[in-house]
């Protein structure tokens, strides 16, 4: 039994020396140290030895199964720094080299264009407010003026939702009534940003989702005077001092009388070209006196008070602060594009 003791572990250790990896030093454990190994069905067989043999006998098994663990760890080890000496010689760092770049991320045109209107506004006394995109027919049309079958619904095409009554606002114009119904009876100064969404043919300057910026001032003496000065003030802390601006009478349901602003034109200068059709001009916002008919549907008597509003586009305004020629370049998310900003 001695004997055959000796044999396992001579045996075990020379096998030992040919476990290459972590797979062959597993099958090696099993082989040696696990249940149903020699050394372990030596130990089993204690029992059945004479007596005076089994002292001596599992000493011995007891030194084999010490040696062939201790053997195991050291094998185990020597194996992980020889792995460890191969990937720090195949991958080799030089800790000197420059490190890559990184690329920084920027806001997009948008962002910043809203931004600046936000800045601009805020510093004219407006506070910004937030009305929902999903609106019902009633906000979007009815309580701004155009009721059921107005013809005035057709100037903007509409998305509606399968729930009938609900729609995806068509302008941040909405949000008038929502501002006024909870403000009533104090005087309003707000800006509206956010998206809106039209059924539209795209084009260079028409896109089916888009943002606007929508003001709202109500008060007691507030004029067409006020309205014309707040947005040239705006034109010229937006685009420049020079800047050239002009009002054309127009007509919005939700405001009596209605005027549309204009920018001369950034490519031709005034002259004439494709972009301006030809105008010199390029028109930039809606607005007007609100009509009496919403101030009542805000709350507000309009023998009392009065009020402006206007709803800008900050695509066709970044599109005039960056002379970018298609709205479609905004939303196609290209980076040769982005990265100019
Ligand atoms: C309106 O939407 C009115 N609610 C504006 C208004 C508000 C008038 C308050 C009076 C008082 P209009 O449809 O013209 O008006 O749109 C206003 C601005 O939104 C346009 O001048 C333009 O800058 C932008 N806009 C309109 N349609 C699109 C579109 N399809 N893509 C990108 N921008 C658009």
């Amino acid at each position: 039994m001695l004997e055959q003791l000796d044999h396992i572990e001579r045996q075990a250790l020379s096998s030992l020396q040919n476990a290459q990896d972590d797979d062959a030093l597993q099958r090696w454990k099993v082989a040696y140290l696990g249940r149903s190994s020699p050394l372990m069905k030596a130990f089993d067989q204690l029992g059945s030895l004479p007596k005076e043999q089994r002292p001596a006998i599992g000493r011995r098994a007891n030194q084999v199964k010490q040696a062939l663990e201790a053997a195991f760890a050291e094998r185990s080890e020597a194996l992980r720094q020889a792995a460890l000496q191969h990937s720090l010689q195949a991958e080799r760092l030089d800790v000197s080299l420059p490190g890559r770049p990184l690329v920084r991320g920027r806001l997009h045109p948008i962002t910043q264009t809203l931004r600046q209107i936000y800045r601009i506004f805020g510093d004219m006394g407006f506070q910004v407010y937030r009305s929902r995109e999903v609106e019902s027919d009633e906000f979007n049309f009815g309580l701004l003026n155009m009721p059921p079958h107005h013809p005035a619904r057709d100037m903007w095409d509409t998305f509606h939702t399968t729930t009938p009554g609900v729609l995806l606002r068509t302008h941040t114009s909405p949000g008038q009534i929502h501002v006024m119904r909870e403000y009533c009876p104090e005087p309003i100064r707000v800006i509206l940003p956010g998206m809106c969404y039209r059924y539209e043919q795209v084009s260079a300057r028409k896109e089916t989702q888009f943002n606007q910026v929508e003001g709202l001032a109500v008060g007691k003496e507030i004029t067409m005077g006020d309205l014309k000065g707040v947005l040239t003030d705006f034109a010229r802390r937006m685009f420049g001092q020079q800047v050239r601006t002009r009002f054309r009478a127009s007509h919005f349901p939700f405001t009596e009388p209605s005027a549309e602003m204009d920018i001369e034109c950034f490519l031709c200068g005034g002259q004439g070209c494709g972009v301006c059709s030809y105008s010199g001009w390029l028109e930039i916002l809606g607005s007007g006196m609100v009509h009496p008919v919403v101030l009542r549907n805000g709350g507000y008597d309009p023998a009392q008070y009065s009020g402006y509003a206007f709803g800008m586009g900050p695509e066709r305004i970044a599109m005039l602060r960056y002379q970018i020629e298609d709205i479609r370049y905004l939303w196609a998310n290209d980076m040769r594009f982005l990265e100019q900003f």
